[in-house]
């Protein structure tokens, strides 16, 4: 079954040629590199465009990841919770459009929220039910409706490859043949020699008989069987809940790519599609405004173009993300650049989201050993990216985190008082050493500030379609610090440019992909990092190059076309 079979609901499938010809058609524009088409071409079925649903909220929104157990703790037991986070709501949206006192985000993606055994949740022991640390379920639903009226959508993680073996699904499968549940897991009479997709155990004796059950990432999560018809309409029913009962908006669905196994071939398999191809559909059908996106973490850009065009709304950029912090991190403009070109290349507009880190990954100021300018310019080019970005809670204000995971989840930093303002109690998790320095409030009147730096990228983006929805088109330039791309939407052109490296740049020459790339014409600069980082205006008097004028150290200039 070739993916142009499936009838993707909410968007105008169309081949990359009628894409590339109908964009030279109307406006004598490319979207990418001539050189990277060859690279489209082997794969024109996953190159798609997306037309008439411009509107949906999360085409052009922006996404905050939010660990509740470490985020605000209402009730002083030490762990974050739901009456928490919903009171601190305003941080992320206040719902009013003119404030700029807000994060600006319209969206929230919570860490599992179900019941679980364990601390990140990720081992689910009931789909149904709030944990009850978190909360109870009007708890949530509360939280939705406070959420709602500030214009904030709500997004919680589902993870279907496993369930936690304390599920009472995997305790009554694990008596035998005749629990009900038996075929809701995978079990071997003997012990299987292949190891798991990444060389390790994933075959775990079973506790109560003479076999061994499938759990790709530990014995505490065993897989879950999506050759079994009931399995899968359960959890068809499982995301019904959420989105009917429970009132959430979507889902970020986890490690999608184990899924289902076929034979030898432990991910990507075309069960997998099949199955995401389901439960995406069934959630678009009960609820035609959600939003789902997909964790594939492991694999390149080519692979993750198989999970197109239909299947999920949306997939992390894993690519885009750590070549955005290679970038930041080594002062070279190129892995970013490169990594973007390919993602517009062979993802559909706006159905790659970009970010820098996540729950799994090294802060970024941990990354970029405590330098803020490193960390601000990695926010501005993160935050020039079409589709919805996702900003993980603390990065704006630049927490630090290495692995043990713990550490990279630890308590918002929110004041310099005991328990950070986390909580009044003990913290689950102690804060970073650095939170009576590092915290919401030192920041929050501080316009130099990552934080603000952080509020005022994300409402020039609100206030831009171009940087929300807009296409994206590189220039080439020889100053290998800088990236410079135009993001284009019906209402505006923007330029904007990036500076990576320490030295300011000047009278950078940018090369457009192709002759009428760049609008020619007069363009005012709109926003600038640092102040006094830009030159005022740039004057395109021809269409082959483009000289820049005066980018500072770490600098973001954004400059719009006022007239043709
Ligand atoms: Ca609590
Ligand atoms: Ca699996």
């Amino acid at each position: 079954m070739s993916p142009n079979e499936h009838n993707y609901p909410l968007t105008h499938l169309r081949s990359m040629n009628m894409r590339m010809t109908g964009r030279v058609r109307r406006n004598g524009w490319l979207t990418v590199a001539a050189a990277l088409l060859t690279l489209a071409c082997a794969n024109s079925p996953v190159a798609t465009t997306i037309g008439a649903d411009q509107k949906q909220w999360w085409r052009d929104g922006v996404c905050y990841e939010i660990f509740v157990r470490s985020f605000a703790d209402a009730d002083g037991d030490g762990i974050g919770d739901l009456r928490g986070l919903t009171a601190r709501l305003d941080y992320i949206n206040d719902g009013n459009p003119q404030s700029a006192t807000d994060l600006g985000a319209n969206c929230v993606w919570l860490m599992p929220i179900s019941k679980s055994v364990s601390y990140h949740g990720y081992d689910v022991s009931d789909y149904y039910h709030v944990d009850p640390h978190y909360g109870t379920d009007e708890d949530f639903r509360q939280l939705v409706r406070e959420a709602h009226r500030r214009g904030i959508h709500v997004i919680v993680d589902f993870v279907p490859n496993h369930s936690s073996d304390q599920h009472p699904f995997f305790q009554s499968a694990l008596q035998g043949p005749t629990s009900p549940y038996r075929d809701w897991y995978r079990w071997s009479a003997s012990k299987p020699s292949q190891p798991g997709p990444w060389g390790q155990e994933a075959w775990h004796k079973s506790p109560a008989r003479d076999e061994y059950y499938y759990g790709v990432f530990w014995h505490g999560m065993p897989d879950l069987n999506y050759q079994t018809p009931a399995l899968l309409n359960e959890m068809e029913k499982v995301t019904r809940h959420w989105l009917t009962d429970m009132g959430a908006d979507g889902f970020r669905f986890d490690a999608i790519p184990y899924l289902v196994e076929e034979g030898g071939q432990l991910k990507h398999t075309r069960g997998t599609h099949d199955v995401l191809r389901r439960l995406g559909a069934a959630i678009r059908r009960v609820a035609p405004a959600s939003f789902t996106i997909g964790e594939m973490a492991d694999g390149s850009s080519q692979i993750l173009s198989s999970y197109y065009p239909d299947q999920l709304d949306a997939y992390f950029a894993f690519d885009v993300a750590s070549a955005t912090m290679e970038a930041a991190r080594t002062g070279a403009a190129a892995p970013f650049f490169s990594a973007v070109r390919e993602a517009s290349v062979l993802f559909p507009a706006g159905r790659w989201s970009p970010f820098l880190t996540n729950h799994d990954q090294p802060r970024v100021m941990t990354v970029l050993a405590g330098d803020r300018a490193r960390a601000r310019v990695a926010a501005s080019a993160m935050l020039m990216l079409p589709g919805m970005p996702f900003v993980y809670y603390g990065e704006e204000i630049g927490m630090l985190g290495a692995k043990p995971d713990e550490q990279i989840r630890t308590p918002m930093q929110w004041g310099a008082e005991p328990g950070a303002g986390f909580t009044t109690g003990t913290p689950w998790e102690s804060p970073q050493p650095d939170w009576r320095v590092t915290n919401v409030r030192s920041q929050d009147t501080d316009a130099a500030s990552l934080l603000n730096h952080y509020r005022r990228l994300i409402h020039l983006r609100n206030a831009h379609s171009a940087l929300s929805g807009g296409d994206l088109t590189f220039g080439s330039t020889i100053d290998g610090a800088v990236a410079v791309f135009v993001r284009r939407s019906p209402d505006e052109t923007l330029m904007i440019s990036i500076n990576f490296g320490a030295r300011a740049a000047s009278q950078v020459s940018v090369m457009p992909p192709e002759s009428g790339a760049f609008p020619m014409g007069r363009f005012e600069r709109i926003y600038e990092d640092p102040s006094n980082g830009c030159s005022p205006q740039l004057t395109i008097v021809t269409n082959r190059s483009v000289t820049l004028g005066q980018i500072a150290p770490y600098g973001l200039c954004v400059f719009r076309l006022t007239d043709g």
